[in-house]
């Protein structure tokens, strides 16, 4: 076991490193403060402190290795620092959709931030069949000011060249490129199904079209260098609440963020999507909430688009005309098409599952999956064809009626 050559903290040591650290200490009342560590994805922890008199703060730490596998895969603490700067970015453009920034300890890779109270996360929730009206509309604003905002749509041309070259996040593209793009479609250890998926799973590796796709969309990936993006956007880097006129969210996680092509980061969200469709779908829920679920994607393309447009006319370059901006979106449509059947394979073959599909039945796990992996391929080798995400819902439609005759 190697040791970190910085403090690991605990719930124990928190108050006292809080109570130190001068930017914080005036945030919570360190003498009544309660705390918890609740990390329960797969890299980091996760603190949340409470004091007595209703204060909050969340701290999270970044361990040098992945806690999902343990100290045997080492990964940089550095990550942290990216996560600080997707976190900050975006709060100069959407502070209303991102948890208050406190502050980065370099020396400790500790990130502080608003806790997030009476929050949850939206998996979950979708999980539960609870539906946060108006969500999907806010991520597609959050991904076009961050693009926007980030890209050399507005940025000075020496500028961003420094702003990438800051950006680069190598070890956690790594990640990225193997799980998302490479692994699912070979035999390695790190991927696990059931053995009803084999038949579906070894079709998709002997299509010499899907894999030639797929790997179209992983050089765009590696070398598309378009605006900060996200990153991991999926539903579980979202943290949803109601309010009277709908649903709220707050977007966190952003650690894998660096200068990649935007329909990732849309991409993300509509692969996870597709596996809450599958699970409502399978487990019969409410018709007006597979509406919901079944609309959202265009729902955050619609905002998306609306956004970019609203914010075009702030371009730095007359060269970028409107008819521009109108190919961009036509070519971040389909790649975000294409990259979502990406994110959503790897949740059903590879490393880092997601609790929509896992946590079924059997039964309905290999009927959900299934249609997962046959909507995903067909994004990813039809994105062309398709066009638009509108297109791309109505294959999931086809796709149940296949596997579950309805
Ligand atoms: C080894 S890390 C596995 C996954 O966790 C993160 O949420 C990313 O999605 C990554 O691929
Ligand atoms: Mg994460």
């Amino acid at each position: 076991m190697t040791t970190p050559d910085y403090e690991i903290l605990n719930p124990k040591t928190v108050p006292a490193y809080i109570a130190r650290t001068p930017r914080l200490s005036g945030i919570v009342d360190t003498d009544t403060l309660d705390v918890e560590e609740v990390g329960d994805g797969n890299l980091n922890l996760v603190f949340v402190c409470r004091d007595g008199n209703g204060g909050g703060i969340c701290l999270k730490q970044a361990l040098p290795y992945v806690r999902l596998v343990g100290e045997s895969w080492p990964l940089t603490p550095e990550r942290v620092i990216a996560e600080a700067r997707g976190l900050s970015a975006a709060a100069d453009v959407v502070p209303h959709l991102v948890p208050a920034y406190h502050g980065i300890d370099r020396e400790n890779y500790v990130l502080a931030m608003e806790y997030l109270m009476g929050w949850e996360m939206w998996r979950s929730q979708l999980n539960l069949g609870e539906a946060h009206k108006g969500v999907g509309a806010l991520l597609g604003e959050y991904v076009a000011n961050l693009a926007f905002s980030t890209s050399f749509f507005s940025i000075d041309q020496e500028e961003i060249k420094g702003r990438m070259a800051e950006a680069v996040n190598p070890e956690l593209c790594k990640i990225t490129e193997d799980l998302v793009f490479t692994e699912p479609y070979i035999d390695v250890e790190n991927n696990s199904y059931v053995d009803e998926l084999i038949p579906e799973i070894e079709g998709m590796r002997a299509d010499a079209r899907l894999r030639a796709e797929v790997g179209m969309l992983k050089y765009k990936f590696m070398t598309a260098a378009e605006a900060l993006i996200h990153g991991d956007l999926h539903t579980g880097s979202v943290m949803v609440r109601q309010t009277d006129d709908g649903g709220d969210c707050r977007v966190i996680d952003p650690e894998f963020c660096y200068y990649g092509p935007v329909g990732f980061d849309i991409g993300a969200l509509i692969g996870n999507y597709l596996a809450a469709r599958a699970r409502a779908a399978v487990l019969d829920r409410p018709a007006e909430f597979q509406q919901w679920l079944a609309d959202m994607a265009e729902e955050t393309w619609n905002a998306f688009a609306a956004e970019m447009r609203r914010l075009w006319p702030g371009r730095l370059d007359p060269t970028w005309t409107d008819g521009f901006l109108e190919a961009w979106l036509a070519q971040v449509q389909k790649d975000s098409i294409g990259f979502g059947g990406c994110k959503a394979n790897r949740r059903i073959i590879g490393l880092a599952k997601v609790t929509d599909i896992q946590e079924l039945p059997h039964e309905e796990h290999v009927e959900a999956a299934t249609m997962v992996l046959r909507t995903a391929s067909t994004w990813i080798r039809e994105r062309d064809g398709l066009g638009t995400i509108a297109e791309a819902v109505k294959v999931f439609d086809r796709v149940r009626a296949e596997v579950m005759g309805s």
